[in-house]
């Protein structure tokens, strides 16, 4: 696996934001995110958007953080702490998306900070995390900021009403979802279950890559796209390329999800402190 080099101690380290939600369980959201920053030795800041109600068997309910607090933490973070780069988890509802799609360009940080919108839409479970109607403010006001977008092919069917069931419809996903404007589309392979190798494609409006992950066959997988994006996020702070940066998180995610632990009556989250444990 590729290694990002910790700073020295007392050197400041990269910095980089998680603008999403709470998981009361600890297994997916800001949670999730801010493991595998400090693993990967970065310094996580957070833009807190809701605070979710859950264990590990499902969601209870949410409760979103005002609008203005929203735009106020990521003014606050960017104007003094400075960022490298920034990902987006449970976002919501459009009220929200549109709030921090307006800060992010007032704050002058769509010319230079590497955006990665991973568009939640609900659990694993299916319980919803984001408004059916915020679904037009992810497509319209968030995803042409994006320098990369996440989606997996649940979020694929709400936002581009693409079936993918082959790699024929998954590039033609990636195609539609690139026209609404992000710089780069990983489309994730993970639940097409007719498929044993199912890679995610990666798509830049011209080229297509693949990469795939050998299946680790769990029911903890919990996290394991926040753990995607997170990583990718930590490579793209450190100047790693959208492809250099999506290789070494799916190298990472891998090793989280081979040592996931169960946890509570349902599925336990996916093991991002894997390097602690001898
Ligand atoms: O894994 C997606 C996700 C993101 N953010 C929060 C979540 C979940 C899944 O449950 O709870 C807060």
């Amino acid at each position: 696996m590729n290694y990002l080099p910790l700073p020295a101690v007392g050197d400041t380290p990269l910095r980089v934001m998680t603008i999403a939600g709470s998981d009361s369980g600890g297994g997916a959201g800001i949670q999730a995110d801010l493991r595998t920053f400090a693993m990967l030795g970065l310094h996580g800041c957070v833009a807190l958007t809701a605070v979710t109600v859950q264990n590990s068997v499902g969601v209870k309910g949410f409760h979103e953080v005002p609008v203005d607090v929203i735009a106020d933490q990521i003014s606050a973070v960017t104007s003094d702490i400075g960022i490298q780069a920034a990902k987006t988890g449970m976002l919501a509802s459009s009220e929200i998306i549109t709030t921090i799609a307006k800060t992010w360009r007032a704050e002058g940080l769509a010319a230079h900070v590497p955006l990665v919108v991973d568009p939640v839409c609900a659990s694993m479970h299916g319980d919803p995390l984001l408004h059916h109607s915020a679904l037009d403010a992810l497509r319209t006001e968030l995803f042409p900021l994006a320098t990369l977008v996440t989606p997996n092919l649940d979020e694929v069917g709400l936002l581009v009403g693409v079936e993918v069931v082959d790699q024929t419809s998954q590039r033609e996903a990636a195609r539609a979802l690139h026209a609404l404007g992000p710089g780069w589309v990983l489309v994730k392979g993970g639940h097409m279950r007719a498929s044993a190798a199912s890679p995610d494609v990666l798509f830049d409006g011209t080229d297509f890559y693949e990469f795939a992950a050998p299946r680790i066959d769990t029911g903890h997988d919990h996290g394991a796209g926040d753990t995607l994006a997170a990583a990718t996020t930590c490579a793209l702070a450190h100047g790693y390329s959208v492809p250099e940066a999506v290789e070494f998180a799916k190298s990472w995610v891998t090793e989280c999800i081979r040592a996931a632990y169960p946890l509570g009556h349902g599925h336990g989250p996916v093991n991002a402190l894997f390097r602690l444990q001898s």
